[in-house]
């Protein structure tokens, strides 16, 4: 039986690709950080939690001991790196706590598989992030980086750090730089799930008005589900190499509001522009959205879509669901679920 151990198995990610991992027959270790109350929702929500060959592990990426004791206790022989500070509004304001996460605590665990066992394949979150101001359109493995905040630095750090021990200890890492990936168990922070939870809570008379920042940004959006799927086929290769995971197709965040609207059978029409902008329900005249200027951050990335031929053809790997398809499922989830 195969072992992995998944860092920041209490996320978004970190649930999908767990519950990816039982069901192929592997024994998983996942680590939660130590917290005065449980943060397993999504590991309970896709019965992770309950799986007999499922162990839910304390441990904090940025601590060395503390992660050569889990490898030598957990003996994995994968190790996929999810753990993050991963909001990228909150990195502005906490750069050096995301510098320690995000970058550091990359570092961190490949030093402790060098100690423990070089034989551990590693796979690293890397993000579109990374490519910020963009150099090429769309975005592949050959496009320059430069990252627009603190948190796309970090995970450069990161990246490069897993390059390098590939490079100077024979060590298999593979890094997946991932575009933006969403699903009905997204946190709720980020702008995908804040519109169809907003919008699924205006519907239901919870909440007055929806607000938002930045509607022109564009975004590569897949499903988490088709995304986990690619971290472990890298793995699964015979060479380990970098990736970038994308749908190939970009759309602004007033897009993705005018499909939840659509999904919701909201009738709308915008009016106004800049900070004036605002969305309004037609049938009776109340405002759905609204701008505000706090959620604009102090350094935009204004439009990413990646070009993942590289993994279509050596991983064999593709999407199997649409935004449209998102987006119904996420706000039927927040409908009857949440
Ligand atoms: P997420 O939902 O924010 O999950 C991050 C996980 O990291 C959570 O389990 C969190 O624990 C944990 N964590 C934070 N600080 C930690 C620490 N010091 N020690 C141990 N664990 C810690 O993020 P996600 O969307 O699943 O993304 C997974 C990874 O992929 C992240 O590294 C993210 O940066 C990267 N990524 C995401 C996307 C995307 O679109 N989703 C795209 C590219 C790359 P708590 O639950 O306690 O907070
Ligand atoms: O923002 C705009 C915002 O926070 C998307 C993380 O998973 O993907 C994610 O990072 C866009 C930005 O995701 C609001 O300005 C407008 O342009 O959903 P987001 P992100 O910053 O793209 C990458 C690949 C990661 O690696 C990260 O970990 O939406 N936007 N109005 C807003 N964003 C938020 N959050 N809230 C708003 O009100």
């Amino acid at each position: 039986m195969k072992k992995a151990l998944i860092t920041g198995v209490t996320g978004q990610d970190g649930a999908y690709l767990a519950n990816f991992l039982l069901e192929k027959g592997y024994k998983v270790f996942g680590t939660r950080r130590r917290s005065s109350s449980s943060n397993t929702w999504r590991l309970d929500y896709l019965g992770v939690l309950n799986n007999p060959n499922f162990d839910l592990v304390v441990s904090d990426v940025t601590d060395l001991g503390d992660n050569i004791r889990l490898l030598e206790r957990c003996l994995p022989d994968e190790v996929y790196n999810l753990a993050a500070q991963s909001f990228v509004g909150t990195s502005f304001f906490q750069p050096k706590l995301t510098a320690g996460i995000t970058g550091l605590g990359a570092l961190t665990i490949l030093e402790a598989i060098r100690i423990v066992n070089k034989k551990i394949k590693f796979y690293q979150a890397s993000s579109s992030e990374m490519f910020g101001k963009v150099q090429e359109t769309p975005q592949s493995e050959k496009t320059y980086f430069y990252p627009r905040s603190p948190y796309a630095v970090a995970k450069l750090f990161a990246h490069w750090s897993t390059i390098n021990y590939r490079e100077s200890f024979d060590m298999f890492t593979a890094c997946g730089i991932l575009f933006n990936h969403e699903s009905p168990l997204r946190g709720e922070e980020f702008v995908t799930k804040k519109i169809t939870k907003g919008l699924t809570n205006i519907k239901k008379g919870k909440q007055k008005v929806l607000y938002l920042g930045n509607l022109y940004a564009k975004r590569d959006w897949g499903h988490a589900r088709d995304y986990v799927k690619a971290m472990w086929l890298m793995l699964q290769s015979n060479k380990p190499d970098d990736y970038v995971i994308s749908t190939g197709r970009t759309e602004t965040i007033k897009t993705f509001v005018n499909l939840s609207c659509q999904n919701l059978g909201f009738k709308t029409k915008w009016q106004g522009r800049g900070l004036d902008e605002q969305c309004i329900n037609t049938e009776n005249g109340n405002i759905l959205v609204k701008i505000k200027e706090e959620f604009f951050r102090p350094n935009e990335v204004d439009l990413l879509i990646g070009d993942s031929s590289k993994a279509k053809l050596k991983l064999d790997w593709q999407i199997t669901s649409t935004l449209e398809e998102l987006c119904q499922e996420m706000v039927d989830f927040d409908f009857e679920y949440k």
